[in-house]
C-alpha cells in the first residue's frame, strides 16, 4: 500500500511542483502515507484532535465512537462509544486529553439531521486509552450541530462554539454548568460546519454553499464584531473540514466528494487556492472529511481523514474503509 501511493504520488510530484509554485508555499516533501485504515466499507471518520502526546483523537459518524490512534505505530482504539447518539460529528481539545464531542441522529445517505437529536458529551481519556463520555448538555432547539471549537478558557470552565448549520448560528456552550445560548446568528452563516478560532476570527466552512470565511469576535462574549468576510467562494470546490497553519497564512482543506486537499493563501487579497494533494479521480484519498495539523518539532504534519468515498464513489465505483493518512509539509 505504502509502495503503491509513493510511486503514484512521485508520479504527479512535477505537476504539483508547478501548481505550487508560489510564495510562501512549500512543496510537500515526501509522500503521503496511510496511518490507519479500518477493515470495512461504511466506516466514516468525521473529525479529528490532537491529544497531548500527538497521538489523535478521532470521531466516527458511521457508529457513536471515539477512537484514539497511535501515529507512530499505526493502530487504533475504540475509546468510548456515546449509544445516546447514532453519529458523532465535531471535536474540540477542552483540557488535558479531555474533548468535547459533538452527537446527534443523521441519515449518512442523505445527511439529513434528525431535528431535536443533538447533544454535546464531554470526553476524558485515560492513560489506558480508556475514555468516559459524560453528557454536558442536550441542545433541543439546534437543527444540525456539526464544528465545535474551544473558544475561551477561565478559571472555572471552558467555552467552545458550536456550528448549527440549520439554523446558521453559532451556539456558546459553558462545558462545566452545561449552559448555551446562541451568539451568532446569520444568513451567512446556513450550512455552516468546520470552526476554528484563530487571531480573533471564527473561520467556517459552509460545505453546501461551497464557501470559507470568517467572522471577527467580541473574545469575552462570543457576539460578531464585524460582518461575515468570504474568502473563497468557488462554486468548483467543496468546502469541509478544516486547519489553520499556526503562522495564519494558510488554510488546509479536505474537499469531501472531490477527493483532494487544497490550500487557501490567507495572507494574498484574491486567496488563491492549490491542490496539493489528490483530485476528482484520484483513489488516494477517497472522501477526505478534514484535515488537522501537527507541528512536531521543524516538521509539520497533516493528517487527512476520510470516509472511503461512500458519499461519492470514486469515478462512480471506488469505495474503500476509512482511514488516517498523513503528509509531511
Ligand atoms: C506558514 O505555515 C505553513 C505550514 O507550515 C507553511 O506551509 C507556510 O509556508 C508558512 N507561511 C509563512 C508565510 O511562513
Ligand atoms: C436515509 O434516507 C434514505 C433516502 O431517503 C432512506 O432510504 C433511508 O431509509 C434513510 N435511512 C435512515 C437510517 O433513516
Ligand atoms: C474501559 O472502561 C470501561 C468502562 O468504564 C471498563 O468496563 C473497562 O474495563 C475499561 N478497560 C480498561 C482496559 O481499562
Ligand atoms: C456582545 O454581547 C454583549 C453582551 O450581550 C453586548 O454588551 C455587546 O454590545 C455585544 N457586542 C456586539 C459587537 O454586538
Ligand atoms: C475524471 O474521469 C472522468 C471519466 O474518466 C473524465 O471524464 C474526467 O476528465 C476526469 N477528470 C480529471 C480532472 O481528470
Ligand atoms: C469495498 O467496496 C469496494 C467496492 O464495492 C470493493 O471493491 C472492496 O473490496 C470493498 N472493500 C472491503 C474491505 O470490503
Ligand atoms: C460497540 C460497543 O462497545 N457498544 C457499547 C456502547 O455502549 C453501550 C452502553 O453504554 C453498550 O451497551 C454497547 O455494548
Amino acid at each position: 500500500m505504502r509502495n503503491a501511493i509513493s510511486l503514484l504520488s512521485s508520479a504527479v510530484l512535477p505537476l504539483l511542483a508547478i501548481a505550487s509554485n508560489t510564495p510562501g508555499f512549500r512543496v510537500a516533501e515526501t509522500s503521503p502515507f496511510t496511518v490507519y485504515q479500518y477493515s470495512e466499507n461504511g466506516t466514516w471518520i468525521a473529525n479529528i484532535a490532537n491529544r497531548p502526546n500527538n497521538d489523535l483523537v478521532i470521531t466516527r459518524t458511521d457508529v457513536p465512537e471515539v477512537w484514539t490512534i497511535n501515529v507512530d505505530e499505526g493502530t487504533a482504539q475504540l475509546a468510548t462509544n456515546i449509544s445516546d447518539a447514532r453519529n458523532l460529528i465535531g471535536i474540540s481539545a477542552i483540557d488535558d486529553d479531555e474533548y468535547v464531542v459533538i452527537g446527534g441522529n443523521l441519515n449518512t445517505t442523505t445527511l439529513a439531521p434528525e431535528i431535536g437529536s443533538f447533544s454535546a458529551w464531554k470526553v476524558t481519556i485515560d492513560s489506558d486509552n480508556n475514555a468516559t463520555a459524560c453528557l454536558i448538555a442536550a441542545i433541543p432547539e439546534a437543527g444540525f450541530l456539526h464544528g465545535v471549537t474551544t473558544f475561551q478558557k477561565t478559571r472555572d470552565t471552558v467555552y467552545v462554539l458550536i456550528a448549527d448549520a440549520v439554523q446558521g448560528a453559532i451556539y456558546k456552550l459553558d462545558t462545566t454548568s452545561g449552559e448555551y445560548s446562541i451568539v451568532i446568528q446569520d444568513d451567512g452563516l446556513s450550512g455552516v460546519n468546520n470552526l476554528h478560532m484563530q487571531n480573533k476570527h471564527l473561520y467556517f466552512t459552509a460545505t453546501q454553499k461551497k464557501i470559507f470565511g470568517r467572522v471577527p469576535v467580541d473574545l469575552e462574549q462570543g457576539n460578531a464584531t464585524g460582518s461575515i468576510e468570504i474568502i473563497l467562494d468557488d462554486q468548483n470546490l467543496v468546502t469541509d473540514g478544516f486547519a489553520l497553519a499556526p503562522n495564519g497564512s494558510v488554510a488546509f482543506m479536505a474537499t469531501f466528494t472531490q477527493n483532494s486537499i487544497i490550500t487557501i493563501d490567507l495572507d494574498a487579497d484574491d486567496h488563491p487556492t492549490n491542490v496539493i494533494y489528490g483530485g476528482i479521480n484520484s483513489t488516494d484519498i477517497a472522501g477526505p472529511t478534514t484535515v488537522q495539523f501537527v507541528q512536531n518539532g521543524p516538521w509539520g504534519t497533516l493528517y487527512i481523514a476520510t470516509n472511503g468515498g461512500q458519499t461519492a464513489p470514486v469515478g462512480g465505483s471506488f469505495v474503500e474503509p476509512a482511514k488516517i493518512a498523513g503528509v509531511y509539509l
